[in-house]
């Protein structure tokens, strides 16, 4: 006979045993049947039989735990993660699905986008500023220093040398086809790929702490022609890449009407009215050329880009309200 110390597990089992048997001993005091009390299960413990119904819910926990780690695993290496600042983002897919029908009037007259230029903030207010015309405004970048000195190299030392650079990316980055996850990855790749030479590349990333707009403000100026009244966002849009490159298709969600200035490089626009709208309005193909602003309202118009031959494009924006 052994006289070892009885385990934690057999204290547990001779506790449950002593509380089964007062519970069976008030059954039997109301006189219940075998039957009902034969299906009384006790609980396991070194070995013991369990029952079907723990199993099952075991192995249901189990899944559970695999399902959730491949979830989690996914959402962490995934190339969204190191891009956005949500914990949980919902796809911008499933935004677009619920989004409210457009007012086809919104496009119905609109056969093309006008060159402008000379304009004032009042005739700009009353008529483009808040209409869903995409407009392009050709003279208000003259004397942009960004215009000379925005290249990859301006990027590079502004993010390598800067403090941003060990924040970077915290706020908005999309990689697109780029396969690069990260600011950082962008700033450090070789000098070909750089150049163009290499696999093509296109990222866009938002700035996101107030020194950083600042310090990158010093480059442009808010264009003139911009409502006076009208707030401008404290973050602006830098998109950047080379020929061939560019945004899928898609719709935002930003809520505000956006000018975005083609710093370099040219980039075609192809604009689509919402799918509500396929019947009454017409797609419009457009191109920005270097020192020209767009002005589109790109929550209401789908909108892809491709960068042409030639430079590398590098646009400037930001919404106003
Ligand atoms: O400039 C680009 O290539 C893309 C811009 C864009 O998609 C946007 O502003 O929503």
């Amino acid at each position: 006979m052994s006289s070892s110390r009885p385990t934690l597990c057999d204290k547990k089992l001779k506790s449950a045993e002593i509380k089964l048997l007062r519970i069976l001993h008030k059954i039997d005091s109301f006189k219940l049947s075998n039957s009902y009390t034969s299906r009384l299960v006790l609980p396991e413990c070194n070995g013991a039989p369990i029952s079907k119904t723990f199993r099952h819910n075991l192995k249901f926990c189990y899944l559970s735990v695999a399902v959730l780690t491949i979830i989690f695993t996914y959402w962490w290496i995934s190339p969204g993660f190191a891009s956005e600042r949500c914990a949980l983002e919902v796809p911008s897919t499933s935004l677009t699905l619920f989004r409210p029908p457009e007012d086809c009037s919104m496009c119905a007259s609109v056969a093309q986008v006008s060159r402008l230029t000379n304009l004032t903030p009042e005739v700009f207010e009353r008529r483009y500023a808040y209409s869903p015309t995409p407009v392009i405004v050709t003279d208000a970048t003259q004397h942009w220093r960004a215009i000379k000195e925005f290249n990859f190299d301006f990027f590079a030392n502004f993010y390598r040398n800067g403090k941003m650079g060990s924040k970077i990316n915290e706020c908005f980055f999309f990689a697109y086809k780029s396969g690069l996850l990260s600011l950082g990855e962008v700033f450090s790749m070789d000098e070909a790929r750089a150049n163009l030479s290499g696999a093509p590349w296109y990222v866009g990333w938002s700035t996101c702490y107030d020194e950083e707009t600042r310090r990158l403000r010093q480059y442009y100026n808010r264009p003139y022609f911009l409502p006076r009244t009208a707030e401008s966002d404290t973050i602006d849009w830098i998109f950047m890449g080379g020929p061939g490159q560019g945004a899928h298709m898609h719709v935002d969600s930003v809520r505000r009407v956006s000018w975005q200035a083609q710093v370099r490089g040219r980039k075609r626009w192809q604009l689509a009215p919402p799918p509500e709208c396929l019947y009454t309005c017409r797609p419009l193909t457009l191109t920005v050329h270097p020192g020209e602003i767009l002005v589109v309202d790109t929550n209401r118009w789908y909108h892809m880009t491709r960068v042409l031959p030639g430079d590398i494009s590098i646009t400037i924006g930001a919404e106003y309200d």
